[in-house]
């Protein structure tokens, strides 16, 4: 963990978070920042920064918990489809650093992406 980290002090339960799914390595939860209703992170629990750094079971993990929510929160938001990204890095756009998913609810080019 770091303690200097958001994602690790929600996923340390410090600091609190709307909580849709986890599993042992890997938990999602809303996005406080929302860019439609329903967006969604799915994070490692063990402190990464990029997904580069990732181990190739935890890169695992968290992908099955994505493939596990997109449809959940699609349904729950009658969305149509998701983006789901990545930003890789702080010069795609990454602010936080901590690897996280960004699954987005969509209905049509409204220009809503991570
Ligand atoms: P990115 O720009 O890809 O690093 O996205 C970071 C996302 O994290 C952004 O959509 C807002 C979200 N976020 C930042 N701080 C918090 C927080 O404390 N709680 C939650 N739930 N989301 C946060």
């Amino acid at each position: 963990m770091d303690s200097d980290c958001i994602f690790c002090q929600i996923v340390a339960g410090d600091i609190p978070a709307n909580v849709v799914a986890e599993t042992d390595d890997a938990i999602a939860f809303l996005d406080a920042n929302p860019l439609a209703p329903g967006h969604t992170l799915v994070i490692p629990k063990e402190h990464y920064h990029r997904l580069n750094d990732v181990p190739d079971d935890v890169a695992a993990e968290v992908l099955g918990l994505v493939h596990e929510v997109v449809p959940a929160v699609e349904a729950a938001v009658d969305a149509p489809a998701t983006t789901v990204a990545f930003n890789n890095g702080e010069e795609a756009g990454q602010e936080v650093p901590h690897v996280h998913g960004h699954i987005v609810p969509r209905s049509g080019d409204d220009g809503q992406r991570p």
